[in-house]
């Protein structure tokens, strides 16, 4: 169990040199403990001084100087946690750093774990749970348009229609519950019924909004996958050299040259998009390429879209295209011709087929014809996913996602029981439920538990 009474700190820039580091210090000893170590060069000691202040001084280790830096002081509620805070600006070697944070846990101090002073700027009230999990999402924001997501959530875009939906709840459940209580009261039944359904459509709207842009905030948060799959030599590793604009893979004229996959991270139009190199499928010939003929197929059913890369140069043997079963989902394939350097052999029929089930692009992974297309294909699909307004909530994470999927599933039960008359019991327990799946986005309604598996994947020192 954490305790929220010590006071923590953590070296906040990342490891490595730098022209500054920052060791950050939470708590109600941050100043205390701050200024055992601390001589300021005029003015007075830390202690003394006024919130939101800088202060030049040297740390010292006894009499030993460690470093000449700058201090600044937020105190109570107007720092970021919410509780006096210290950041002593000193010069980035990790040696230095290292030093100064062992003085600091000397004097009392003890070592922050991942996210905690963010997990204590949301134990102080300063901020709710999805805007700590938006402040994760902007450091690792891979993008600018996630980048956006992630702010809006942060300026609380998201706390705000939770919050508008939770007060609907309370007094729906407010009502119900004085029912159950007075029933003797009920003077116009049919008349609170339709007041009921209409609350009740009321939120049902409001998650309907916020669910909308849900498939564009899981692209945006876990990226877009795209499996470059096909034969042997039919050139997926020459397309993701292409689309990576560097040799990442190797490309020969043996078949069978890939064996493991390979990840290459590109932008396309704000969306984080991984393309990912596979073995070519085949009968596999040996132990190896039979793991990488399996890790390909696994690659491909966990995908969002699969190019599937055809030789144009070679004719097809088959008829009809013959696609693993690992493609699910023929809407999730973009059918690439590559090789058009050279000539077609296959039949018109063939092409023709094609082009009735899949999109398809014809390309030169070698000339680089047909690159700007195929780009243009898959932004087109991105697009409509694409995130309408500056302002608009886009909900990037599954957690958020599933539980307000559970609060829509809840609703809709409420809103069928009215309509057979069932008690009201029932209907005040979905609303209860739905009031602490609310609750659980928010952070009103948590646990340790759940604290800890969402601050676990902060950094150390946010
Ligand atoms: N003419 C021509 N040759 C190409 C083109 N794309 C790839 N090749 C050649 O085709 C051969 C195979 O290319 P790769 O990119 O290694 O093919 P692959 O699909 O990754 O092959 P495996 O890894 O064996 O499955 C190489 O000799 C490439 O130079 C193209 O557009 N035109
Ligand atoms: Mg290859």
């Amino acid at each position: 169990m954490i305790n929220y009474d010590d006071t923590i700190t953590a070296i906040a820039t990342p490891p490595g040199r730098g022209a500054i580091g920052i060791i950050r210090v939470s708590g109600s000893k941050a100043l205390a403990i701050t200024d055992s170590i601390f001589t300021p060069l005029r003015a007075k000691k830390l202690s003394e001084r006024k919130t939101h202040t800088l202060t030049f001084g040297k740390i010292k280790n006894a009499e030993m100087i460690i470093d000449e830096v700058l201090i600044g002081i937020m105190l109570g509620k107007s720092s970021f946690s919410g509780e006096d805070t210290v950041e002593i600006y000193c010069h980035g070697g990790s040696v230095l750093l290292q030093q100064i944070l062992n003085l600091i846990v000397n004097k009392g101090a003890r070592l922050a774990q991942p996210g905690e002073f963010t997990r204590r700027a949301f134990v102080n009230g300063k901020i709710d749970l999805t805007q700590a999990e938006a402040v994760a999402d902007l450091i690792n924001a891979p993008t600018e348009l996630a980048r956006r997501a992630a702010v809006s959530q942060l300026e609380g875009n998201l706390r705000k229609p939770l919050n508008e939906i939770r007060e609907i709840l309370i007094n729906i459940l407010a009502d119900l519950e004085a029912e159950i209580d007075f029933p003797d009261d009920i003077s116009d039944s049919s008349n609170k019924n339709q007041l009921l359904i209409s609350q009740l459509n009321k939120i049902k709207n409001k998650t309907n909004l916020l669910l909308k842009n849900a498939d564009t905030g899981r692209i945006l948060h876990d990226g877009f996958q795209i499996v470059i799959a096909g034969k042997p030599n039919a050139g997926k590793s020459s397309l993701l050299n292409i689309l990576a604009s560097e040799e990442r893979a190797l490309v020969t004229d043996i078949p069978g040259t890939t064996r493991d996959t390979l990840e290459v991270d590109v932008n396309i139009e704000g969306f984080p998009v991984r393309f990912i190199d596979t073995a070519g499928l085949r009968t596999a010939r040996g132990k190896v390429e039979k793991h990488g003929i399996a890790r390909a197929k696994h690659m491909i059913s966990a995908s969002d879209m699969v190019i599937w890369i055809s030789d144009i140069s070679k004719k097809t043997p088959t008829a009809k295209p013959v696609l693993p079963d690992e493609i699910n989902d023929n809407k999730k394939v973009i059918w690439v011709w590559n090789k058009c350097d050279l000539p077609a052999k296959q039949t018109k029929n063939f092409f023709q087929k094609i082009n009735e089930i899949f999109p398809s692009v014809k390309i030169s992974a070698i000339t680089g014809s047909g690159i700007n297309e195929l780009h243009n294909l898959i932004a087109e699909k991105l697009h409509k996913k694409k995130i309408l307004a500056d302002d608009d909530v886009v909900l990037m994470r599954v957690r958020h996602i599933n539980l307000l999927r559970k609060v829509l599933n809840l609703i809709n039960c409420s809103l069928k029981s009215l309509k057979s008359n069932t008690m009201s019991e029932l209907i005040v327990m979905d609303i209860r439920d739905s009031l602490n799946a609310v609750g659980e986005i928010t952070g009103d309604f948590s646990t340790e538990d759940l604290l800890d598996k969402i601050f676990s994947d902060f950094c150390i020192g946010k």
